[in-house]
């Protein structure tokens, strides 16, 4: 991070639930906003970023990827500076914000997880510093989580890392030095025809979803225990599942969405075809594949491509710390 009195800039990576959240629970306040229905456990990357840079302005700005932010973004930013000065009980002083990420937006690659947690410890450092940021990221774990949770549920998680774990309105951190990479090919940039906000609705009417939430608690333990010993072979396994579980929720529905294309299909059935692999998949609402291994598997993926005459673009990344430096 690198900050002076006029100009500060941060960064903050997405993070790939192993355990998904999808579907909230209903809320009448903004304080009860984006509370998942079950709990969800992640780990946090470290390549994909999102890059916020504040500058010192008359009036305040907001620019996502050098373009004026849409009305729509732009009142979610101002949601989001009214948060932050309630917590900090003080005015943020005006900045031209500008936000990019280094990665496809919109495509199933968390984008709104690293622009939440991002803004909210920009708008906190930008008021109190860095140092204070630093501190309360440790001594204010739960408060800076339930802030980014308000703008979007995913970026509690992306505060912190290597694995979080989030419930209702609380974090937990699992500490681990597992050195996980996930592969993730981009089989489509189209931004998804429905939005997590609405997929989360249409969730909880689907018919499967209540037998989900039996199941959820178990499979939470199974990556938990995957962690503490990293055991690859117990994790993946129960993320298949997990991420076929919530794409056959999309589908089973009064509102069906089908996020996978064709190609995401083909490939999926590929590699369940391998009888014994040392990588597993995970999918987010979108068509991309995030396949997670114990070492770097790009060649290994280029070959299946091309025996499922699949086209991807491959996008590498790997378990990292949030925050990391730009
Ligand atoms: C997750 N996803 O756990 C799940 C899996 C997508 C699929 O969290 O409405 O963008 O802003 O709270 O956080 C995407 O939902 O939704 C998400 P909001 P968010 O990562």
């Amino acid at each position: 991070m690198q900050s002076s009195a006029k100009k500060l800039t941060l960064c903050s990576s997405p993070n790939i639930a192993f355990i998904k959240y999808w579907g909230k629970k209903e809320s009448t306040c903004d304080e009860d906003r984006n509370i998942g229905l079950n709990p969800s456990l992640s780990m946090t990357l470290s390549k994909a970023q999102t890059k916020v840079t504040l500058e010192a302005s008359q009036n305040f700005e907001f620019f996502i990827q050098d373009k004026i932010a849409s009305p729509k973004d732009q009142e979610k930013i101002s949601a989001h500076i009214k948060r932050i000065e309630e917590y900090l009980q003080k005015k943020l002083s005006p900045f031209k914000l500008s936000s990019s990420n280094n990665f496809p937006t919109g495509t199933g690659i968390a984008s709104s997880a690293s622009a939440f947690s991002a803004l909210t410890c920009a708008f906190i450092s930008w008021m109190e510093g860095n140092d204070f940021l630093q501190k309360a990221l440790q001594e204010k774990t739960q408060d800076l989580a339930n802030l980014a949770r308000r703008g979007s549920g995913s970026a509690c998680r992306s505060l912190h890392g290597p694995f979080v774990e989030w419930n209702d309105r609380s974090i937990t951190l699992h500490k681990s030095n597992w050195k996980l990479y996930d592969t993730i090919l981009i089989f489509s940039k189209t931004e998804k025809k429905v939005s997590s906000t609405d997929g989360h609705k249409f969730a909880t009417l689907s018919p499967l979803f209540k037998e989900r939430l039996t199941k959820v608690h178990d499979r939470i333990e199974k990556v938990k225990k995957a962690i503490s010993e990293k055991n690859l072979q117990l994790l993946g396994p129960t993320i298949e599942e997990e991420a076929l579980e919530m794409h056959e929720i999309m589908r089973n529905n009064p509102h069906p969405v089908e996020y996978q294309t064709e190609e995401c299909k083909k490939f999926l059935k590929e590699i369940q075809k391998i009888s014994s692999r040392d990588f597993y998949f995970t999918l987010d609402a979108g068509p991309n594949v995030h396949l997670i291994s114990e070492k770097p598997i790009a060649h290994l993926v280029k070959m299946l491509l091309e025996k499922s005459s699949t086209h991807a673009e491959i996008w590498e990344d790997e378990v990292g710390s949030p925050l990391s430096s730009c």
